[in-house]
């Protein structure tokens, strides 16, 4: 970007904050949490303001009506430089025949959503239509984790890792990289190890993937599981030193001076310009988490989750924010916890799948107060795979679209969390990852309560 677009972005940008026209939506979730889901059903429903039985179908979006919203798209891109969310590939897939659910998220991109609407001010420069942008990023969940390192020096992380390993030992054993890495010599040269360093790094990739498969949130680095353009790069070259520290300081050129180095590239070149990318300057945050996954991993999963969000939302600022604090120090005035596809338990399961939502962060939930600011929760669904109805009987089921297939009753959620429960609840559910719903090309996405979310996010600035 030049000097001068760079100028223009920002005055455009500080034009857009004083005139409150304009909101950054930080969507934070690990991956497969359901975020491009999320962004997908987003944009399609910006896509339907305006049109004719919009307003029904968002009635908990109430400022939709009062504030006669009569128009919503996509607008074109705020930065070049980003590739635009692919909202296009999405739809085609979710309305292909059979259909599929989008892609994973390989890289970022990001989308500028606009809407319009009447504005009743009596203020100078007030009344008549008006435009809202809202623009969200999205990236793969892998990266989130490495936000945590941003104020971790080499030595912090090694410690943080090692009072891990022995936690999650019963889901995910760490030995094979434990037991290669103490083989290591810190003092001596990397030339003379660079082979035992490159195994040592593999086995603690194959650590981290078993990590994330056995539904485990902190999952560090990121890039060592999904590298995309650094594969390969001697920058992913380290592994969290957890053995006796070197005996004297290390010299230049030493395995543990390297991977020192390592680390700290990564740090800066790597995770700094991620979080410049997609999370500075944000105004408001969505936390998706999949509840229902991560409590099938269990006691050790349940509180990966609640700690790894603690550790990770230390990273953004929390507080009331007027447009001159947005403009110079922003800071994030609502913070929404979300527990994902919630279509996959019957209604009456919803009170249950928040309150076990609440649980999950209270660690978090308490960052985000002692910044001042409440944050709320909700179950969502941003694309409905199944509905929930009456059996003859009485008993609810989840119905999908697809023919053949049998309404079924998935299982109770806990509201409290003792081990017993969680066992019960593990042994006990059925928890289906469902087809997406079969759509006619006319047909608009099937949520729930994503109209609760439009109203949280945006009620206040229209
Ligand atoms: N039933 C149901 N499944 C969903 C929903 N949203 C996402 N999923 C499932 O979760 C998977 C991951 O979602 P995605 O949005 O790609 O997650 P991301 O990795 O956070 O971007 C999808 O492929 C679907 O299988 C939803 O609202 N309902
Ligand atoms: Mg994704």
């Amino acid at each position: 970007m030049s000097v001068l677009s760079t100028i223009s972005d920002v005055a455009r940008r500080g034009r857009n904050i004083v005139l409150d026209r304009e909101i950054r939506v930080g969507v934070t979730g690990l991956s497969r949490g359901g975020k491009t889901a999320l962004i997908t059903a987003l944009t399609a429903a910006f896509q339907r303001f305006g049109s004719e039985g919009a307003a029904e179908a968002f009635p908990l979006f109430r400022e939709y009506g009062q504030h006669r919203i009569c128009y919503g798209g996509i607008a074109s891109v705020r930065d070049r430089a980003v590739p635009p969310f692919p909202f296009r590939q999405a739809m085609d897939s979710l309305k292909a025949s059979p259909p599929s659910w989008p892609s994973p998220t390989s890289d970022v991109s990001e989308i500028r959503l606009e809407l319009r609407y009447h504005d009743d001010g009596w203020w100078p420069g007030g009344g008549g239509l008006r435009s809202l942008y809202v623009d969200i990023w999205d990236y793969p969940g892998e990266w989130l984790l490495d936000l945590m390192l941003l104020d971790m020096s080499y030595e912090d992380f090694s410690s943080r890792i090692a009072g891990r390993l022995d936690r999650v030992r019963p889901v995910a054993d760490g030995s094979a990289w434990e037991q290669l890495g103490a083989g290591l010599d810190p003092l001596a040269s990397l030339e003379s190890q660079e082979r035992q360093m490159a195994a040592a790094v593999a086995a603690y990739t194959a650590w981290l993937k078993s990590c994330k498969e056995a539904g485990l949130a902190m999952v560090v680095p990121g890039r060592f599981i999904l590298p995309g353009i650094h594969a390969g790069a001697r920058l992913l070259q380290f592994v969290p030193w957890i053995w006796a520290p070197p005996a004297s300081r290390p010299p230049s050129g030493s395995l543990y001076d390297e991977m020192r180095r390592n680390y700290d590239a990564y740090r800066e070149k790597v995770v700094r310009r991620f979080y410049r990318e997609c999370f500075s300057h944000i105004d408001r945050q969505i936390v998706v988490i999949d509840c229902l996954n991560a409590l099938m991993g269990g006691a050790e999963t349940y509180t990966d989750i609640n700690e790894t969000f603690e550790a990770l939302l230390e990273n953004f600022a929390y507080g009331g924010s007027s447009w001159w604090s947005r403009l110079f120090s922003p800071k994030i005035d609502r913070l929404i916890f979300a527990a994902s596809k919630c279509d996959r338990v019957t209604n009456d399961e919803h009170p249950h799948m928040l309150s076990l939502l609440k649980s999950m962060v209270s660690g978090a939930a308490a960052r985000v107060r002692s910044g001042g600011i409440e944050p709320r929760y909700m179950t969502l669904s941003a694309i409905s795979a199944a509905r929930c109805r009456q059996l003859p009987d009485g008993q609810l089921a989840l119905f999908t679209d697809y023919p053949g297939e049998r309404p079924f009753y998935p299982g109770t959620v806990p509201d409290s969390w003792s081990r017993g429960d969680m066992e019960f609840f593990r042994r006990g559910f059925k928890l289906r990852e469902l087809r997406p719903p079969l759509l006619d090309l006319d047909d608009d996405l099937p949520h729930q309560r994503l109209d609760q979310l439009l109203s949280y996010l945006l009620g206040d600035k229209l």
